[in-house]
């Protein structure tokens, strides 16, 4: 057993036990912000949440410091640790990305939290000091969590709503809170003639109700509004900004949906940084003008390639109820209904029949 130890920064001698228990939460923590600075560096190219976690790092590196290193690690004894045979059954069964987030970053306050209650008797300055880089952390674990709570949202949609004022045969209004009310998954607000003060104003009315409601809101076409309504996403047609400057004006936390006809089109806007592919026109349709239709052939390549690199992938163009089964059978588990839905008598009605149908066939899949 190491002497009891003075560590420079304490102003009583500390047990050796004290020593185990702060280096092994230093590492703790070091640990957890080095997978959640890759995470927002790598997978959401967030370059603000890639900077805020690095200065923690730094700030908590500053912290240990002010301890003696040598000390701490002449504390440590792994192979006689009795906790690194005990294991928790779900330690390597991370299902997503959103999960190892999740851990990570529970495991960085927990230890933030332990060097705090730790330090709390010998220099409780110190410990005031680690309080304050533990209240940062919650902050950028909520940030991420965010960012990647959207992601898996998103992958595990399967009804999306396009809402158009125009097309709609009740008030809008009165078609989205009945459309919502149905579980719809993702809303995106279609408006290509509204000035934009009042496109602004339905934009933030949307994203309320689409918040409360649990949906995801994605804006049409105008990447500064999405940004002023505080939408999930923005999604663009070929000719509209490309997907990789959207991503430098928007940074990694918002969704970017782009529209393809071909698989080389959707390559290149994930290459770019889109965060979802819509596939289409499946079939044909009034909504928008398409001399193409791509069709469940189309569904059938993308979706495969899709479904092999974990990037969401949304049929569109002409779907109602009785042609969702020729995309369920083509390995499309996301639909994007317009017409379909809001052009009808009863939206909420629709809105049931597809997700049934949708539901029907994950069910047999
Ligand atoms: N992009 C490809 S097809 C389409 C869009 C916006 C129209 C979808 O509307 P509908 O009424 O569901 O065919
Ligand atoms: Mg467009």
């Amino acid at each position: 057993m190491l002497p009891a130890c003075r560590l420079s920064g304490y102003n009583a001698p500390m047990l050796p036990a004290t020593a185990r228990i702060l280096d092994a939460n230093f590492n703790r923590a070091r640990e957890a912000l080095r997978v959640l600075e890759d995470y927002a560096r790598f997978q959401f190219d967030h370059a603000a949440a890639s900077s805020a976690i690095k200065q923690l790092r730094h700030e908590l590196a500053v912290v240990y410091q002010s301890l003696d290193a040598a000390m701490l690690i002449a504390s440590r004894n792994t192979p006689a640790d009795v906790g690194t045979t005990i294991k928790a059954s779900d330690e390597f069964t991370r299902t997503s990305s959103a999960a190892i987030i999740s851990a990570n970053a529970k495991r960085l306050t927990e230890s933030l939290r332990v060097l705090e209650e730790t330090t709390k008797l010998d220099s409780p300055a110190l410990a005031r000091q680690l309080e304050t880089l533990r209240y940062r952390a919650y902050t950028i674990e909520k940030s991420l969590q965010t960012m990647s709570h959207k992601a898996t949202r998103l992958a595990e949609a399967q009804l999306y709503v396009l809402l158009t004022e125009s097309l709609c045969r009740q008030p809008w209004l009165q078609v989205l809170k009945a459309i919502l009310a149905a579980g719809t998954d993702v809303v995106q607000l279609r408006e290509k003639h509204l000035p934009d003060a009042d496109l602004l104003n339905r934009a933030r009315q949307t994203r309320e109700l689409c918040r409360q409601a649990g949906a995801i809101f994605i804006l049409n076409d105008r990447p500064d509004i999405a940004l002023l309504a505080g939408a999930d996403g923005v999604h663009v047609g070929q000719s509209d900004l490309p997907p990789g400057e959207l991503r430098r004006l928007l940074g990694g936390d918002m969704l970017i949906g782009v529209s393809t006809s071909r698989l080389a089109e959707a390559q290149q806007a994930i290459e770019q940084g889109a965060s979802y592919i819509a596939a289409g026109p499946m079939f044909p349709t009034s909504t928008k003008a398409k001399d193409l239709i791509a069709g469940p052939r189309y569904a059938a390549e993308v979706s495969r390639w899709a479904a092999e690199r974990r990037i969401p992938c949304v049929a569109i163009g002409g779907i109602k109820p009785e042609n969702i089964g020729e995309l369920t059978a083509a390995g499309i588990g996301t639909v994007a209904v317009c017409s379909a839905v809001i052009a009808s008598d009863d939206p909420a009605a629709q809105c049931q029949r597809i997700k049934a149908y949708l539901a029907a066939a994950a069910a047999t899949a």
